[in-house]
């Protein structure tokens, strides 16, 4: 109840009121105590408060109007004293209810003011995301061998043993499987699938699919169970290159290769060639390429020799030409992959590997 109405607490008789005049005066000051009330209310807070003061079920101004007031009253005054509660009510509730749509009103208006789009204000800036390192990498890499007039194409990552291995001239238990320490993908025997442990099982699938000549590249990602450091990941990159024609030499290959170093690493890389084996090519080799880190030096990158492995490749095993119908007396090629994050490591001079797999972008954005 407001505090400066203790008029409402006394019954008529105790102020005096005796005849309907003097009872309408009493309306009066209560109405104009009410209007001055009302318009000082100014949000949803204060309107709840003003609205239980005044219509509050029993200490609200007109149930105390109703139980000191007209209750007592005897049948002389009752009429005037009902008359007039009627009309301070009415009153109440119509203006309470007003002031509650303005408030509601005003309280919209904020919200849509606070909503509205300054269309002055500079934008916010969004830092724009680059290509990543391996990515940007591999683009590059065949782009060089696309200016070769080598293809390029995508094979699947999860492969049958029959493409990673045996018709890479490595039938079961050949130890030559053991050079890739592969993942094995958890389905019953007879359909036993692996995670290819290299892109070479895209020779044999783009030799099943077309007649030489062949010249492709095979870009993608590789799996091996393989412990990661600065040289090693279990999941990265590769890029086939298979050749096949009626007279490709070992020339031809070495001639690609050096192209490919001088274009990737610069003119003053230089390649050399190590006697290696795989089982399906025959001669094959290991490819380095000088330290870029250390221009050949020796440096921990290069582990203080001076080169680095960059590709495994040699001449197609003509053992590998029976698997796919191609006839070994009439066509030769070569075929090498290439470890593509190995290169991209070797060319920025990043002397962990590891590095490219964390994708911390204090490291990617270094290569916009
Ligand atoms: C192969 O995978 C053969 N398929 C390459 C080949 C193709 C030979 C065609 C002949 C003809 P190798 O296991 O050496 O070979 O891997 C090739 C390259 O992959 C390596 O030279 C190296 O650059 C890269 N590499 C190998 N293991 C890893 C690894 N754990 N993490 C990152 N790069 C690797």
């Amino acid at each position: 109840m407001p505090e400066n109405l203790p008029i409402v607490e006394q019954t008529l008789e105790q102020l005096g009121a005796d005849t309907p005049e003097r009872v309408a005066a009493l309306f009066a000051k209560v109405r104009s105590e009410f209007d001055q009330a009302v318009t000082a209310v100014s949000d949803e807070v204060s309107w709840h408060v003003l609205r239980d003061g005044w219509l509050g079920r029993k200490a609200g101004v007109l149930a105390l109007v109703t139980d000191n007031w007209l209750k007592p009253s005897g049948p002389a005054m009752k009429p005037a004293v009902g008359r007039g509660l009627n009309e301070l009510r009415g009153h109440v509730e119509s203006a309470i209810e007003e002031r509650r749509k303005q408030i509601e009103a005003q309280a919209a208006e904020r919200a849509a003011a606070a909503e509205r789009i300054d269309f002055s204000l500079p934008g916010v800036e969004r830092a724009l995301g680059t290509r990543h390192l391996v990515r940007q990498t591999l683009e590059e890499i065949e782009r060089i061998f696309l200016r070769l007039g080598f293809a390029v194409v995508d094979g699947p990552e999860i492969e049958t043993p029959y493409y990673n291995f045996e018709a890479l001239n490595m039938p079961e238990f050949h130890p030559a499987r053991d050079m890739w320490d592969t993942f094995y993908v958890d389905t019953p025997a007879p359909n036993q699938l692996v995670l290819r442990t290299h892109t070479s099982p895209m020779q044999i699938r783009t030799m099943e699919r077309q007649p030489p000549p062949v010249r492709v590249i095979v870009p993608g990602k590789v799996y091996r169970r393989d412990n990661p450091d600065a040289s090693h990941l279990f999941m990265f990159h590769q890029i086939e290159g298979l050749a096949v024609d009626n007279d490709i030499t070992f020339a031809d290959f070495k001639g690609t290769i050096e192209f490919f170093v001088h274009e990737f690493l610069g003119k003053s890389a230089r390649t050399r060639l190590r006697p290696s084996y795989f089982p399906f090519t025959e001669p094959s080799a290991e490819v380095d390429a000088t330290c870029i880190v250390c221009s050949g030096r020796g440096c921990r990158v290069c582990k203080q020799t001076g080169w680095l492995e960059i590709m495994g490749a040699g001449m197609v095993d003509p053992a590998v030409y029976g698997f796919v119908g191609y006839d070994p007396k009439k066509v030769s090629g070569f075929a090498f992959g290439m470890g593509v994050d190995r290169l991209a490591i070797l060319k920025y001079g990043i002397d962990d590997i590891q590095v490219l797999m964390q994708n911390d972008v204090r490291f990617l954005r270094q290569f916009p």
